[in-house]
């Protein structure tokens, strides 16, 4: 498939993944949904660990509004570009056997926030900021944002993002425990790749299994989170990559893992 709303490159096992509207923050229309779903089964198959970031100076600006005019008389159905769209994609995400980077290079707003908290690690520039835009609109928080945002940083902080809809700056959502890094606006893509590339060369079977366990963690009590725990390191334990870390340990030499 051409690409024409995305630029998909792969390499050394690392997939990057950028939006590409600049023009427009890299807001989402249709065609980018389509042509994320068909990326994401390359990523799925050619890849080891992916980073997200936007093309100019942009993360994502969420939904492009100039697909949504309507007139007076219009009921529209924004539950459906829910449903259809967004909820799978984020889903999808945080079921990626794979490390998400998001790497946050400007603006993320609306769904476009959405989209780089559903990443497991997010690195952002210092000048990027972080926009709960659905208020401004009338809007609920979507794309799983009212999900992470309590999560990450409590509900009164949760709370006034939302309903205020200002800017994050991305020192803050650090501080705060929103994102995991911020780094100067010309080392983003540096730090982005060498993270990137080094999860990749790890058990990348043992760190899908490790979002697995992170994700269950929210709606799990200890009793459930520990059965899970169990169940997931039986898992791992039959795992090429755990017999290579362990054979590594102890013959002192760097493990070479293959993801099985
Ligand atoms: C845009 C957009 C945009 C189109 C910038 N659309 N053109 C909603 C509905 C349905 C179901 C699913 O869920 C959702 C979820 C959502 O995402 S709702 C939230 C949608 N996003 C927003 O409300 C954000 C709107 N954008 C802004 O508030 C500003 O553009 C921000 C604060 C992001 C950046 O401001 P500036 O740096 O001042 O840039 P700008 O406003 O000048 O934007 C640059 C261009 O990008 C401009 O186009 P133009 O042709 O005039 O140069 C904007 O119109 C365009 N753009 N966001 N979402």
């Amino acid at each position: 498939m051409a690409y024409h709303t995305i630029i998909l490159e792969i390499a050394d096992s690392v997939a990057l993944l950028t939006l590409n509207r600049p023009d427009k923050l890299n807001a989402v229309v249709g065609a980018m949904h389509e042509e994320l779903r068909e990326a994401l089964t390359s990523v799925e198959s050619e890849a080891r660990a992916l980073i997200i970031t936007g093309a100019g100076r942009g993360f994502c600006a969420g939904q492009d509004l100039s697909e949504r005019r309507f007139a007076e008389t219009d009921r529209p159905n924004l539950g459906r570009g829910l449903e259809s769209n967004y909820n799978p994609l984020i889903r999808r995400l945080r079921a990626l056997p794979m490390p998400v980077i998001a790497a946050v290079n400007g603006v993320a707003a609306g769904a476009g926030m959405s989209l780089a908290l559903a990443a497991d690690i997010v690195l952002a520039a210092r000048s990027a900021t972080f926009i709960q835009a659905f208020a401004k609109l009338g809007l609920v928080p979507d794309a799983g944002s009212s999900y992470w945002l309590p999560r990450l940083v409590g509900p009164a902080r949760a709370m006034a993002l939302a309903m205020l809809a200002e800017p994050l700056p991305a020192e803050k959502a650090e501080t705060w425990g929103l994102i995991w890094k911020c780094v100067d606006d010309d080392a983003l893509m540096d730090e982005a790749g060498k993270m990137a590339r080094h999860l990749a060369s790890q058990s990348t079977h043992g760190l899908a299994l490790i979002k697995r366990a992170m994700n269950a963690s929210f709606d799990n009590s200890l009793d459930s989170q520990l059965d899970l725990e169990r169940d997931l390191q039986r898992v791992a334990g039959w795992s090429e990559d755990y017999r290579e870390g362990v054979a590594a340990f102890l013959e002192k030499r760097p493990a070479n893992f293959h993801g099985r």
